[in-house]
This record gives structure tokens, sequence and C-alpha cells, in this order.
């Protein structure tokens, strides 16, 4: 019998009559899975209340919580699709969310009321308040809301989720992802990472990325394990709490932190299952430190927000340090010449391709980034470069694109040039990632001042601070008196990275 609503059949459905916790809360407190089902289902009618109909936009801005988690389901059940988005975002950065994805309505912390009325009023968004300790017109409305007693009717190929990732001109892309793109990888890494009802999940990743809220919570609900949800990702607390888990997800800093913590002992984490890392490069050095330390291997995979997961390290087999392991089953992988595309010989350096039922449907009304970026026989052009090794696992030996990924989240050196260049006294500016002990990589801007200028680092930090999002501004400011460039006058970044490379050496 065919699907009736994909993730709501397989994800959501059976958790009507779970009597068993779902969810292990920090205070002892547990949620079952009818109590969480029930929340999924009355959020659904509260969206129904609020007149949104199948295909809708709902953007979410609020702080992790078992309520918060239940948002993207309801909106499955309604067929509506979630657009999760940092809590930390300026108005201003948020604006753009609203205004592209043209959102019916705005889930936001009622203490920044004032400040994103406006906002959401320009781009024609109904504001609500969901506030963290679960209080808010919109919880007024999802309490008084008749659950929804049968999801909207959705096939595969309809959308789930606008997740928005930054490109290289600065303008955020809305990544389309489909019912299908969502629960087909859930499905493979449940078989991969052999997840099962036993398993207890520590999740301490945000909700508003692939990584903690797709890979971390849909996989869970598709084994029918539990989550013990950390409302941050704080060492202390994942100190307490491992000894309950069979399993953690992290991006590298997690584990560098661990590290960084004499608590971290082979005993605490014997019981332990399964460590596993993503959304930035795991060093080779931290994954033989852990498993030296822990006896554990940690299990590191590959992903993107287009695209989900790509490819894991084995779970049974050698898990090879400095690797992403070998594509998920169901997913391609090809190594590519970035120039004309052709696939590459077994061991050289090229484009990374994807393709597979995991791949998204395309850019949120951006057809010519889609056409340049998704080709017309479904691979994906990554933006990573990579190899595959002599015994065909896969290393990423770079990217092509202008990235910088700090602690796990990815951030655009255009977008923040782009704001630094409009100061007084800046002529131009180029952002580069260095590395840095705690965050893989953090920022640092380059600044050339105008001639006879002598800009301000505290004052450009202030006039940042206001636009772009904590996590986005620059560590570090340097000057310069001109910025290294090729004979084509493209500005060399390389050069840069490697005269400020060791500015947070530790
Ligand atoms: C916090 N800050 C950061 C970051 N996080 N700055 C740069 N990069 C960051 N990632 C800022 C804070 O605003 C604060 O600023 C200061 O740094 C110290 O914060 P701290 O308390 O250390 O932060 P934290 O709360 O402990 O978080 C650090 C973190 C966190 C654990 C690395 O950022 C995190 O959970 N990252 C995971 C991101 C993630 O889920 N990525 C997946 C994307 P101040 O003190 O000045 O106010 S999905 C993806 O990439 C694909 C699909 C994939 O493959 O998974
Ligand atoms: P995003 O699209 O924001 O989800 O970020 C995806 C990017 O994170 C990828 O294109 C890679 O550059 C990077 N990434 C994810 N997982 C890994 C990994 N295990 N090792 C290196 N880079 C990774």
């Amino acid at each position: 019998m065919p699907a009736f609503n994909p993730l709501h059949d397989r994800l959501i459905a059976p958790l009507a009559d779970r009597a068993t916790p779902l969810l292990h809360l920090p205070d002892g407190s547990t949620v079952s899975g009818q109590s969480f089902f029930r929340d999924v289902a009355r959020i659904a009618g509260a969206l129904d209340a609020q007149g949104l109909k199948p295909g809708d936009r709902l953007a979410v801005q609020v702080e992790k919580s078992p309520l918060a988690l239940a948002l993207f389901y309801g909106a499955a059940m309604a067929g509506v699709v979630y657009l999760p988005l940092n809590p930390a975002y300026t108005p201003e950065e948020l604006g753009y969310f609203l205004e592209n994805s043209g959102a019916a309505l705005f889930l936001a912390d009622g203490a920044r009321a004032v400040a994103l009325a406006p906002v959401a009023a320009r781009a024609g968004a109904r504001l609500m308040a969901l506030n963290a300790d679960g209080s808010g017109d919109f919880a007024d409305a999802v309490a008084a809301a008749a659950p929804r007693a049968h999801p909207t009717p959705r096939g595969e190929d309809d959308l789930a989720a606008l997740l928005y990732t930054s490109g290289t001109t600065g303008r955020s892309k809305g990544a389309m992802l489909s019912q299908r793109n969502l629960l087909s990888n859930a499905e493979v890494l449940v078989r991969e990472w052999r997840f099962t009802s036993e398993d207890v999940l520590l999740h301490a990743l945000p909700i508003f990325h692939t990584h903690g809220l797709f890979v971390a919570t849909n996989t869970i609900l598709a084994a029918g394990g539990s989550m013990i949800l950390l409302p941050r990702p704080d060492t202390d607390a994942l100190i307490e709490h491992l000894p309950r888990a069979t399993s953690l997800m992290g991006v590298p800093t997690f584990y560098t932190r661990l590290l960084d913590d004499k608590r971290l002992t082979r005993d605490l984490v014997a019981h332990m299952r399964l460590f596993v890392s993503g959304s930035a490069p795991l060093l080779a050095e931290t994954h033989e430190v852990f498993a030296a330390r822990t006896g554990h291997r940690i299990l590191e995979r590959y992903g993107m927000t287009e695209t989900n997961m790509n490819s894991s390290n084995p779970y049974e087999c050698e898990r090879r340090a400095g690797t992403v392991g070998f594509a998920l089953p169901g997913v391609e992988i090809a190594i590519t010449d970035p120039e004309t595309g052709a696939e590459r010989p077994q061991g050289e350096i090229g484009m990374i391709e994807v393709r597979g039922p995991n791949v998204f449907q395309g850019y949120w009304q951006m057809p010519e980034k889609t056409v340049a970026e998704l080709r017309e026989n479904g691979f994906f052009i990554t933006g990573d470069l990579g190899r595959f090794d002599d015994d065909g696992y896969l290393q990423i030996v770079g990217r092509q694109k202008d990235l910088i990924i700090a602690g796990g989240y990815n951030i655009y050196p255009k977008e923040i040039e782009l704001v630094l260049d409009e100061l007084p006294g800046v002529k131009e500016s180029a952002v580069i990632g260095v590395p840095h002990p705690d965050l893989g990589e953090a920022v640092l801007g380059v600044i050339v001042p105008e001639p006879g200028a002598r800009p301000d680092a505290v004052a450009i930090m202030a006039a940042l601070a206001g636009r772009l999002a904590r996590f986005k501004q620059p560590r570090a400011l340097e000057l310069v008196d001109a910025l290294p460039r090729n004979t084509m006058g493209k500005v060399q970044k390389a050069a840069l990275r490697e005269r400020f490379g060791g500015k947070f050496a530790g």
C-alpha cells in the first residue's frame, strides 16, 4: 500500500502508542513517544488553525526544547515546509530568509518580538511567540488546537524542509529537501550505523541544521530508539550524561573538548556503542588520540545540507582516520575534473560529485544556481575536493568553494567582506579561515584601510555586531597595506592563510 505521507507514516505514526520514553531530559523527566506524538498532532492542528496550507513555509527561530523538536514533525504531518533558523541570526539576516522563502508564519522567542516584528511585517510573515520555557502565543495555540487525526497526504517528492546554505556571492540559497531525501537517508543510516530500539543517543547538537535535526533525530525515530536531549553542547553535561547513552553524534569540536577533559576515560565510555563525527574535518590526530584514550574509533562521515549524508566509514570494518569512508548504499560518488566534469581515475584529486535519493530538489526560486550546481544527470557538484585512496576510502582534501567551517558552522567569507567593505575607513577586505584549536577554523578579517585612514578594530567589531550573527564575526582583524593578488587580479587567499595561519595556534 503506498504511503500516505512517508515521513509521518514511518517516523511519527509509530509513536502514537509508544508508552516508553522517546526523550530523556536533563532534569530527569522524560517525554514518552505517545506524548511527543500528541504534541506533533496538536502542532499540525495549530498550523491548520493559523491558516497554513500544504506547501506553505513555516520559519522557526527558537531555542532547543522538546516542543521545538516536535515542530518539524508537526509541519511534516500538516504538509507544511519547515524552515529552521539559527537563534544567533540578527534581525537583518532573518529578513532575507523570511522574504526569500515567503514564509507564511514565523515562530520566534517573544523576547525578540520588538526587533523582529518589523522584519516579519516587511516579509509578509505572521509572527508568533514560542519561548524557551514553552510559553508564548504559539504555545497557547498548540495547547488549544484540536489534534490532527490524519496527516496531509504527501508524495515522496513533496518538499518537507527548506534549509538555507550560504552562497559564494554572499546570498544564501534555500536547499529544497523532499520527503524522500530525508527519509531515504534516515533509513540508510539506521542500517549502516546499526541503530536499534535499544539505542539512546546523546543529542547535544543544535536542531536547526541537518546534523542535529535530520541525521540525529530522524535516525533515532526510524530506529525506534530514544534520545537524551541536551539544550546546549556543554562538555560538563556531555560527561554527566554519557554513562546513560549508547551513542553520540558530534562535530569535531565535541571530541577535542572531551579530550581536553580529564574525566573522559575508558571507563566513562566503556558501555558506548558508537561515536560519530561530521560537519567538519576530524583531524586524524584527534581520531587516534580518542582511540588510544577510550578504545573507541570515531566513525567519521561526510554530508551536506543539499545532500544529507553521502559517505560513511564502515561500522564493522576499519574506520580509517582522515577519511570519510565509502558512499552510502544508494549513493554514488564521482571524482571529476573541476573544469570539464570528466570523471578522474582512482587516486586522483578532483571535484566530489554526488547522486542519489538523498540529493536535494534544487535551490528555492534560484533556477540558475540550481542548474550551475545540479547536473541534468542528477549529480550534485559539492564544491569539495577529494580523492579515493587505494582501498576506496574517500578523502576530502580541500574545498574549491570559499567557505570557512568553524565549530561545524559554515561561514561564507563574501557575506562578511560585503559588510566590512561598507565600513568607514575600509578600502577593501578579505576574510579567511585559519586553524583554531577549539573550532577547527576561525574567522580572520584582513583589512586594507583607505589611504590615510586608521580604522579602529573595536569600532569595526561593534559595527559588525548588530549585523552578523556572532559566530560569523571575525575572531581577529589584521590591517595590511594591500591584498596579495594574482595576475588576473583575484585575491590570493592561500597567501593570506599562509601569512596569518599561526594567529590562533594553540
Ligand atoms: C559558538 N560561537 C561560535 C561557534 N559557536 N563561533 C564560531 N563558530 C562556532 N561554531 C561563539 C559564541 O557565540 C560565543 O561568542 C563564543 O563563540 C563561545 O561560544 P561557546 O560557548 O564556546 O559555544 P558553544 O555553545 O559551546 O558551541 C560551540 C559548538 C557549537 C559546540 C562548536 O557551535 C555547535 O554545536 N556546533 C555544531 C554546529 C552544527 O550542528 N553543524 C552542523 C551543520 P561570545 O562568547 O563572543 O558571545 S549541518 C552540516 O554541516 C552537514 C549537513 C553535516 O555534514 O553535518
Ligand atoms: P553544510 O552544507 O553547511 O551542511 O556543510 C557541508 C560541508 O561541510 C561539506 O560540503 C564539507 O565541506 C563539510 N563537511 C561535512 N562533513 C565533513 C567531514 N566529515 N569532513 C570534512 N568536511 C566535511
